[in-house]
């Protein structure tokens, strides 16, 4: 009797524990919707970055972006500058699901955390933003963040 007690009493436990269990991915749930990649064709919202300039100025132009949790958007790069110039923007990069980066004839899945841009050259980086919060944007050649080539990005909810 004590024994079918105990195992009474451990199959209850267990009971709960499913129960939470499903209460907690019900809880998840939304949030998983939300961080899933688009499964329908989208049109990303077209958004478009200079890294510096002809007249040679180390900025960002513009140097503050805003997107919203759970757009695509498609980020053109481009250096009109002499000077090659980095797009790095790691916390930033980690918040985003990127889909793809198009350079040339060259498609990158996967991952993204910096993106090298050569005079005279344009990245597409197409991603939806998944985590609110402000980032900073930074080119870490040596000199260039200190004269001012940094910026700020923020996710905002939708
Ligand atoms: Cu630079």
């Amino acid at each position: 009797m004590i024994q079918f007690v105990s195992f009474t009493y451990k199959w209850l436990q267990r009971g709960w524990m499913i129960f939470l269990l499903i209460l907690c991915l019900n809880i998840f749930a939304p949030a998983t919707a939300v961080a899933a990649p688009p499964t329908a064709p989208v049109t990303p919202i077209e958004v478009k970055v200079s890294l510096g300039n002809q007249a040679n100025e180390l900025k960002f132009f513009p140097n503050h972006l805003e997107f919203l949790a759970g757009k695509m958007y498609k980020l053109v790069l481009d250096n009109p500058s002499p000077q090659k110039h980095y797009f790095t923007a790691k916390d930033f990069a980690d918040g985003v699901w990127t889909q793809k980066v198009q350079a040339g004839k060259v498609e990158v899945k996967g991952a993204i955390h910096e993106l090298e841009l050569l005079p005279e050259g344009v990245a597409e980086w197409v991603f939806v933003p998944m985590k609110r919060g402000n980032y900073t944007l930074r080119c870490p050649i040596p000199g260039h963040t200190e004269a001012g080539m940094t910026g700020t990005i923020a996710i905002a909810p939708q």
